[in-house]
């Protein structure tokens, strides 16, 4: 059975205030999941320029917005359970800020290491943002499943972190060292859902398969574009020109319950 937003204990979601961060198991079926991963590998043979300018050069293949070149994958970010369900954790209206295939290769001994995700986001009037990190196969530790720090969203001041050096966010937060850590196996369709500020990392990928994750990221719907704290560029809303204080466009940002 389906996790849907009529289903969804209220543990779970008093779990992700409290942790900012929440396995929720099957929000898509493992029959949609096959036939995601078919499509999500199939945009990374045939979208190989999507990759280019990569913040983790290595570690993963990261392919930007592919909701807006591939018919299927559009599907899957606009899932209506996806959004539904990350709406009832917010708590307020959404709308999509970007998606993004996370595909480790086979063998790779990399991991993602700990960071925070909105601290690389220009937004404004976006305390709620959430990422929906969804498991188009098993992902048990060994092939590269999520580990959290309980509790870590409340803290929003971070300078954005390395996610290729493994001690940035412990020199940026020493006290994180103290906090509990939660490693997050998944079944194909399982998904967790972390807030913009909760710190996480991915482990290596020691299986013979590729990882595929496709991760629908959401902001709040009343969120306005802000020049990022560290001036550094974003690759989906810099090209748009954007000035600072304007509200995101409902077709590339399209709301979740609209
Ligand atoms: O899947 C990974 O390797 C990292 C995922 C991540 O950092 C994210 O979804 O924000």
């Amino acid at each position: 059975m389906l996790t849907t937003p009529h289903n969804l204990p209220t543990s779970l979601i008093d779990s992700y205030q409290l942790n900012g961060f929440v396995h929720i198991p099957s929000v898509i079926s493992p029959e949609e999941a096959a036939r995601f991963r078919v499509a999500a590998l199939e945009c990374q043979e045939r979208v190989k320029s999507l990759t280019a300018g990569s913040i983790a050069e290595g570690v993963f293949n990261q392919l930007l917005n592919v909701w807006r070149v591939h018919p299927v994958m559009k599907e899957l970010t606009l899932h209506p359970n996806v959004g539904a369900v990350a709406e009832k954790l917010a708590t307020v209206p959404l709308r999509l800020w970007h998606d993004h295939l996370l595909i480790k290769k086979p063998h790779n001994k990399m991991a993602t290491e700990f960071h925070q995700d909105h601290p690389y986001w220009p937004l404004d009037n976006a305390p709620n943002c959430l990422s929906a990190w969804i498991a188009l196969q098993d992902v048990p530790v060994e092939r590269g499943c999520m580990t959290f720090i309980n509790g870590s969203h409340r803290l929003t001041n971070l300078a954005s972190q390395d996610l290729m050096d493994r001690r940035d966010i412990f020199r940026k937060a020493p006290e994180f060292v103290w906090y509990p850590r939660t490693t997050v196996p998944l079944r194909a369709g399982d998904c967790t859902f972390h807030h913009g500020y909760c710190a996480h990392m991915a482990t290596p990928n020691e299986t013979d398969e590729f990882r595929v994750a496709h991760v629908v990221i959401f902001m709040d719907a009343a969120a306005r574009y802000a020049r990022r704290a560290d001036g550094n560029a974003h690759p989906v809303s810099d090209p748009l020109n954007l000035a600072a204080g304007a509200a995101m466009d409902d077709e590339i940002f399209p709301r979740v319950s609209c």
